[in-house]
């Protein structure tokens, strides 16, 4: 789905230490639908390796799926460390029930329309 697409490039992952990782291939799937290029790197990646990808890669955004059982202080770092180590233009989209509900920088969303219209949206800007 994703080799044939010309729109934006996206890379999905999980945080470290966080091995849930069919919320995030249901996002995959989503992202794809809206015409966007799907990099798929799987859950579990430090953030030192999402950003190195990204930074290569040129990426529009992130998309992150985080599971309910991640310490909210460590998921909150990990963004926010995440945030400042990437270029401004590249946007960070998190969902999931472990994900945090406002974070500077870090798009939130409560269910797949939402991110649906939003990287809909994204990719428009980005045509
Ligand atoms: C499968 C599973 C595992 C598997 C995962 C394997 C794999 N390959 O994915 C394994 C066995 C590894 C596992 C391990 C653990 N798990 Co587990 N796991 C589950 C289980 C049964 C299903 C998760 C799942 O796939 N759900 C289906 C997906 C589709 O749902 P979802 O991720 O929530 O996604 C939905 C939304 O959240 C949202 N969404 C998700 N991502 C995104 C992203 C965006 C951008 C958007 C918009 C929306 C979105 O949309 C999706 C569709 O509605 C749940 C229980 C449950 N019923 O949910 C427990 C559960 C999540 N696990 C739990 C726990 C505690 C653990 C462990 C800590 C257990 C342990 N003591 O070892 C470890 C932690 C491992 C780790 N380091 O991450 C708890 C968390 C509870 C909590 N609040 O802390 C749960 C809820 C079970 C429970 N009731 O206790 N787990």
């Amino acid at each position: 789905m994703s080799e044939r697409r010309e729109g934006p490039r996206v890379l999905l992952t999980t945080l470290p230490g966080d091995l849930h990782r069919l919320g995030l291939q249901m996002c995959a799937v989503i992202t794809a639908l809206t015409g966007a290029r799907v990099m798929y790197l799987g859950p579990d990646t430090p953030v030192e390796e999402i950003v190195r990808t990204a930074s290569g890669e040129s990426v529009a955004a992130i998309s992150i799926s985080i599971a309910p059982n991640m310490d909210p202080g460590q998921v909150t770092g990990n963004l926010t460390k995440l945030r400042k180590h990437l270029d401004s233009n590249i946007e960070i989209a998190v969902g999931g029930t472990g994900a945090p509900s406002k974070l500077e920088g870090i798009n939130t969303f409560d269910s797949f329309k939402e991110y649906y219209n939003w990287l809909s949206h994204l990719r428009q800007i980005n045509k």
